[in-house]
């Protein structure tokens, strides 16, 4: 222990002699001083709100005890962090990870029992902390929970966001937009460190001066902003260690604004600080697109300025050489959100530390990597050059520097080529200069790496292909992966303890390899028969929660189809609505008797559209539309009924994923990363219907094509079917199709006309995410969905050997991956007091 007073440790270690204990005295203590001291609520009657703060509270109390360990002993053995830098962290309800991760969960839930109160009601009381918009800030999320597991020394930085993603409300079937002020209730999961302060400068000039015949400069002027740490602990599974995510909030500078106080104008120098706290403020809600504000890049700088200072004041207490950097810490840029951390890193070592050129661009190259999640060109971020020149005067002069280096290195190795030195270029030239970020990220990292091996080899062929050809070893493939403790432990408790009776040990939470044994119960009835009942009781839960939610009854003994994820058109809820009104259109033709033999589905459509696009909510409406008509229909009863999901977020998603029975990720190929609910899903023992897009071709390697529904156009025929539509020389549409485009029309589901121009111009073949295309194949794959499940005994083998064949899809394996060959990482798994 590193104190300057050994005496004064001694007193301070005796006084808190020992770690908090597990018996249900100490819990219920821990639990009622929390209700009286901390929350000053009477303890002869306080709420589950109340009870689930203080039980919050009692079980920090324990992170925190692991937390500091683990930092002290990381810090005393001066061990090589990962450093996880994200604008997004969508990380979920934290209260049951956390007591399944320390293993507490039976102890609380006793515990609390006794004292009369029910931890799955308590669980409830959580809000959920949505901090992401959909897949990029979930993987960070699930990536958390793996580092911790797997004991690497790791910190995520993030943006403490007042307001998260927002609530989706439904009215009159059109999404609304709701603030989420996620923290008014309070937050005990963190810590706040009021000691842990960065000013961080906007604005402003560069002064250039000499010294020792250097030329340096040196950033002046401007305005500050105060960024202030909020520590969350984040436990691992059955380990002792316990990692930190670090979030950042803007608060006004300490020094009063004196010239407008002199000049009597208190009331603008007070507006001014309120401006600074506006800066961290609010998530955008736009997912795979940018939204180009100068609030937005003020958010990165801010929270990047904050953490390279942090990360480097760390490295600075236990060492003095420079050259050591890239040994100690590795910075991970989740997509190019952070890409301004890079600059500032160089900034600070060149401008503040006087190292020369070359040898800070080595430190920074062999400790920076940069994972891309997206090809959508409306989602590569561009910041225009005066834009950055006026936000952040000193990173537009270093870009410039850092390009034309670069520039010079292109010319020599191939001379002449223009075109190449333009793609290739950081900066876009033209009226309006653009940075192109992703290019100043690949420059800056020794590793790039696509999610998926699909996407890993689109980018290295098409948006990255030139810089693939100069870098051939920088960009490889980290297929993504999500943690099995959230998505099967938590969420789906009874499947969890069915696995752990069947395999006979618990250990595969930990170990997801050893799931593959379950492969053996596939067809043992007794097996295969609590398998049905659990997912019917998921069902049933799912069930009551819609009517709940909706008012809407819906049968449990349907075909439970859900497709959950961020509306979007490369995404396709629009084909499957269509299939949907295809389905009833059909289901109305019929006679009473051939439509008791059809089998009967509920379909569910669940996710926010970004506020701004137009076209994802005309879909959102359409669904909800479609779901008014079919689900009132006497006709119809209980054979089809569509369902809406509102305000899809990661709570939802562990009800709705173990209940449901297939799922649907039926992108345009070519266009979803990876996915990551799809991994979920399978994990869950639900069959995918999908393309083979993203990690679904892994997902179809791992568990046979046989063992899934697929169908559409492959990526290498996309570019020419798409030429084709917008050619003119589009297939007329079906006759299936074209029924259902008329029903949209002529108003069988009231007034949809917000879905009209979309559904003429899919008519006219001006179709680029090819739902007329694939709407055939689509259809066939749904016959054969239905005729599968008529065969229940194969479904749920299909359904079994999916979860037996999952492991690869654990984000424990592909932070392994991340760990052996970007980081050059150690697991490093700290004593546990009882070792001590
Ligand atoms: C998403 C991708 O769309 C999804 O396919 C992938 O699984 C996920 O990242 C995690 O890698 N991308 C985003 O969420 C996003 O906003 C733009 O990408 C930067």
């Amino acid at each position: 222990f590193i104190y300057h007073n050994e005496d004064k440790a001694k007193k301070i270690w005796e006084l808190m002699q020992t770690y908090q204990g597990v018996d249900q005295k100490s819990i219920q203590r821990s639990i009622v001083n929390h209700v009286e001291y901390t929350l000053a609520m009477t303890r002869f009657n306080f709420s589950d709100f109340g009870c689930y703060q203080a039980t919050a509270f009692s079980m920090r109390d324990r992170l925190l005890e692991s937390w500091n360990d683990t930092n002290q002993y990381f810090t005393t053995h001066n061990v090589k962090r990962v450093y996880y830098l994200s604008l997004e962290f969508l990380l979920g309800r934290l209260m049951q990870n956390t007591l399944n991760n320390i293993n507490m969960e039976k102890n609380y839930r006793e515990a609390l029992l006794d004292i009369g109160y029910d931890l799955e009601r308590l669980y409830d009381e959580e809000v959920d902390p949505a901090l992401g918009n959909g897949g990029l800030g979930r993987l960070a999320a699930c990536f958390l929970d793996s580092l911790a597991t797997l004991e690497v020394p790791a910190w995520g930085y993030g943006i403490r966001y007042d307001y998260g993603i927002f609530k989706q409300v439904i009215r009159d079937g059109y999404q609304c937009e709701v603030p989420d002020f996620w923290l008014s209730g309070g937050n005990p999961w963190e810590i706040e460190r009021p000691e842990v302060v960065y000013p961080i400068r906007f604005y402003g000039y560069t002064e250039k001066y000499e010294e020792n015949g250097v030329e340096r400069a040196q950033w002046k002027g401007g305005e500050i902003v105060m960024a202030k740490a909020y520590d969350t602990p984040v436990p691992g599974y059955n380990t002792f260690n316990c990692n930190n995510l670090r979030l950042w909030k803007s608060l006004p500078a300490q020094e009063f604004d004196f010239q407008s106080f002199n000049k009597g104008d208190y009331l603008s120098s007070v507006e001014m600080k309120q401006r600074a706290e506006y800066i961290t403020s609010v998530l955008y809600p736009n997912d795979n697109s940018q939204e180009g504000k100068e609030l937005r890049l003020k958010q990165q700088y801010f929270f990047c300025s904050a953490t390279v200072r942090d990360v480097i004041r760390r490295f600075k207490k236990n060492n003095s050489d420079w050259k050591d950097f890239p040994k100690k810490a590795a910075l991970q840029l989740n997509d190019t959100h952070p890409a301004i951390a890079a600059v500032e890193f160089l900034r600070i070592l060149i401008d503040e530390e006087k190292l020369d050129w070359g040898e800070a661009w080595k430190i920074l190259h062999s400790s920076f990597s940069y994972t891309n999640h997206t090809v959508l060109p409306e989602a590569l971020e561009t910041w225009s050059v005066g834009l950055i020149s006026h936000l952040l005067p000193r990173h537009m002069e270093l870009i410039f520097l850092i390009n034309h280096y670069f520039m010079e290195d292109i010319a020599k190795k191939y001379p002449g080529d223009y075109q190449r030195m333009e793609e290739m270029s950081i900066i876009a030239e033209g009226d309006d200069k653009q940075v192109r970020m992703a290019n100043l990220c690949i420059l800056c990292s020794h590793k790039v790496n696509g999610v998926a091996e699909l996407h890993t080899k689109l980018i290295q062929e098409t948006i990255f292909k030139r810089f693939h050809e100069y870098f051939p070893n920088k960009i490889e493939n980290k297929t993504n992966g999500v943690t099995p403790r959230r998505w099967i432990h938590c969420a789906n408790p009874k499947l969890s303890d069915l696995i752990t009776e069947a395999l006979e040990d618990s250990e595969w939470i930990g170990e997801l390899e050893r799931i593959e044994y379950l492969e053996n119960f596939a067809e043992d009835e007794e097996f295969v028969q609590k398998w049905i009942d659990i997912k019917k009781q998921n069902k049933e839960k799912l069930a009551a929660k819609v009517k709940e939610v909706l008012g809407i009854k819906i049968p449990v003994n349907a075909l439970y189809d859900v497709q959950i994820k961020r509306i979007h058109e490369y995404k396709r809820q629009l084909m499957n609505i269509l299939y949907v009104i295809h389905r009833y259109l059909t289901l109305k033709d019929m006679t009473p008797g051939e439509r008791e033999k059809v089998v009967p589905r509920v379909v569910i459509i669940g996710g926010k559209a970004a506020p701004g696009y137009h076209n994802a909510k005309a879909i959102i409406k359409l669904v909800n539309a479609v779901g008014d008509i079919v689900n009132n229909d006497k006709d119809i009863g209980d054979i089809l009924k569509v369902i809406f999901y509102p305000n899809y977020c990661v709570s939802a998603a562990q009800t709705l994923i173990p209940a449901s029975e297939l799922s649907q990720h039926i992108s345009t190929a070519g266009m979803e990363a990876s996915g990551t609910s799809n991994m979920k899903f399978v994990m869950n023992g639900c069959l995918i219907i999908g393309t083979m897009d993203g990690a679904n071709v892994e997902i179809s390697e791992e568990v046979g094509e046989d063992n899934m529904f697929i169908f559409g156009a492959r990526v290498h025929e996309v570019d020419d079917i798409r030429h084709r539509l917008f050619a003119g020389e589009h297939n007329p549409i079906g006759k299936r199709l074209q029924r259902v485009f008329d029903a949209i029309l002529s108003g069988t589901f009231g007034d949809v006309s917000i879905i009209h121009p979309i559904i003429h111009s899919l008519m006219d073949g001006k179709d680029y995410y090819l739902v007329t295309e694939d709407f055939d194949s689509y259809v066939k794959a749904q016959n054969k969905v239905d005729d599968t499940y008529r065969d229940q005994k194969k479904w749920n083998m299909m359904s079994i050997l999916g979860v037996s064949r999952s492991a690869k899809f654990s984000s424990d394996r592909t932070i392994e991956e991340y760990c052996d060959s970007i980081w050059k990482v150690d697991r490093i798994p700290i004593p546990t007091p009882s070792d001590s």
